[in-house]
């Protein structure tokens, strides 16, 4: 049994027709269904469907073989002990920072809301900014608009979410989409399922182009 986590929102509909490709159809939605362990149209098979930042755990601990998380994801996970064979090139979306459509550029010390944590201090120290970092968990717009922050590090798409919220985006620190990882162990002892799955999974995206 192949074990694949993934999670629900916008990467799972992105890799449903992917995984379809290679033959792996939930056999229950689990928008309607609850189940966290589904099983699919492969008896060797099942997706279990977790929080996109639990992810990289579960495959790191084994827990699942393979996932799919974004690459802000597992940047911020720290994913060394993860393989990350493929670029899946999809949910692709920018890590950027954002502030008021009146702030002036950010110059000196500056406060930042992100739940992007070890992602935003590496940048602003290669920038050789002194950053104070405000973990979140969401709502980061909301932020510089209160007084909590200069600015905010999070994902634009199309940037509807900022300019609803008067910001703009300023600098990107870079273009992000999700990524498979496998887990190490199952890499040596399901090498050659994995394999399988890694072929047709490169197979599809070369159609794709
Ligand atoms: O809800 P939960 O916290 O569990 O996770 P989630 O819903 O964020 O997970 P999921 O499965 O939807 O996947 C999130 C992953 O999708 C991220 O880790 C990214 O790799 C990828 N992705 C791609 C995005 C976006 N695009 C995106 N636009 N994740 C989030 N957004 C949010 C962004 O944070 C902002 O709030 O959408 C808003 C901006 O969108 P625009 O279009 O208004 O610019
Ligand atoms: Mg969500």
């Amino acid at each position: 049994m192949i074990t694949i986590a993934v999670s629900k929102g916008r990467i799972y509909e992105d890799a449903l027709p992917l995984l379809a490709e290679a033959g792996i159809t939930p056999i229950d939605d689990p928008l309607t269904c609850r189940k966290l362990i589904l099983r699919t149209t492969r008896d060797d098979v099942q997706l279990v469907i977790i929080r996109a930042t639990d992810v990289p755990t579960f495959v790191e601990y084994g827990a699942a073989d393979m996932g799919i998380a974004g690459k802000d994801i597992l940047l911020e996970h720290g994913a060394e002990s993860l393989y990350e064979p493929l670029d899946l090139n999809i949910a692709c979306c920018r890590l950027m920072t954002a502030a008021h459509k009146d702030a002036p550029p950010i110059a000196g010390r500056v406060r930042v809301a992100t739940k992007y944590v070890k992602i935003t201090q590496r940048y602003f120290a290669g920038l050789g900014i002194q950053a104070e970092i405000i973990k979140l968990y969401g709502s980061m717009e909301l932020a510089p608009l209160v007084g909590l922050s200069d600015c905010i590090v999070d994902l634009v798409d199309t940037g509807n979410t900022l300019k609803a919220n008067d910001l703009e985006p300023r600098d990107l620190i870079m273009n992000i989409s999700s990524r498979l990882v496998v887990n190490k162990a199952a890499m040596k002892m399901k090498h050659q399922a994995i394999q399988s799955l890694l072929d047709q999974f490169e197979k599809t995206l070369a159609k794709r182009g």
